[in-house]
């Protein structure tokens, strides 16, 4: 043997199982499309299928964002323009503070209206019951009075919660939170409402999409959402899916997939099979932001691999 000569045997048995690979692949795509054709396609990818399990999860998500990209056929728009730029900040910076009598209150709404507008954390009462639940109220942003229902700037906060939790509400009312789906239902039910959805993207742009309607039904109809009259900056088709989804967490799967969305993209969400959007996705930090299949996804705006720095889910009475 001369000098340089390769005298050492490969070894491809440590390798990943390509089987292993291809049938996480096979269940991601399927999951995604709920198609057939995408086994045709992952057969043609025999060099990711080789090169082990990490290269293999990397591949899959990069395919997964191919796919989602083909599948929601139209061109994403350019970043619309920066409307409020200041929510973020003050929402971070605002202290509690409660009124006299939370018994008045069943909203934001009709806190602004009764002249306490400053935003910051209230006390109201659930509809026709003494229940008591706190709620941010931005009340700030086209024209406030906005009980927030989603908050996300960080990441200190796990969305990849159960259906409990989702139906109770969690984390923190002056950070990240998820106001809770029975809260929600009942307030939606109870009048009708507007949904205005706020994100912010890494590189500082804003955008909004506003539903002049929006309501949750109850739990036994497993918080489906009903959507309608679009409009906002935030790409030219509504990025909600599909109306009448219902919700689905990590541990409840009431998706229209024969995979579990929830799993697979993280966080709850009303998950179609499995949909433009998941503003409950994992959160990533500025540069690990891209892709990204399981992030904060808002696809007509940003695409299906990004994920968003920040975003606010809100709701206010159609007759404010
Ligand atoms: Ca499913």
């Amino acid at each position: 043997m001369t000098a340089g000569e390769y005298s050492e045997k490969q070894d491809f048995s440590t390798a990943a199982p390509p089987l292993m690979v291809q049938q996480k692949l096979a269940i991601l795509f399927v999951c995604i499309s709920c198609g057939e054709q995408q086994q045709a396609e992952l057969e043609d990818q025999p060099d990711s299928l080789d090169k082990g399990l990490d290269e293999g999860l990397a591949s899959e998500a990069r395919q997964a964002v191919e796919h989602l990209d083909r599948f929601y056929d139209s061109a994403v728009p350019s970043p619309g323009p920066v409307i409020n730029p200041a929510v973020i900040g003050s929402f971070s910076s605002n202290s509690a503070m409660m009124q006299d009598d939370p018994d008045q209150f069943n909203d934001c709404a009709a806190v602004f209206k009764l002249g306490n507008k400053e935003s910051g954390v209230y006390s109201l009462t659930i509809p026709d019951t003494k229940q008591q639940f706190k709620a941010y109220c931005d009340m700030e942003t086209d024209g406030g009075g906005w009980t927030v229902i989603q908050k996300r700037f960080n990441g200190l906060v796990d969305f990849h919660q159960t259906w409990k939790n989702y139906t109770m509400g969690f984390g923190d009312i002056l950070g990240e939170h998820w106001l809770g789906n029975e809260i929600i239902s009942k307030l939606t039910q109870e009048k009708q409402h507007v949904l205005r959805i706020d994100l912010t993207d890494w590189e500082g742009n804003t955008a909004f999409s506003k539903y002049e309607q929006f309501s949750l039904d109850g739990e036994k109809q497993n918080y489906r959402i009903h959507l309608s009259s679009y409009s906002g900056t935030a790409g030219r088709t509504s990025s909600m899916g599909q109306p009448g989804s219902d919700f689905s967490t990590k541990d409840v799967d009431n998706d229209k997939c024969i995979c579990k969305c929830s799993q697979m993209l993280s966080g709850g969400w009303w998950f179609d099979a499995c949909g433009p959007s998941n503003l409950n996705g994992v959160y990533y930090q500025q540069g690990q932001n891209t892709n990204r299949f399981n992030g904060i996804k808002w696809y007509y705006w940003k695409g299906s691999a990004y994920s968003l720095k920040a975003t606010t889910m809100m709701i206010r009475p159609s007759n404010f």
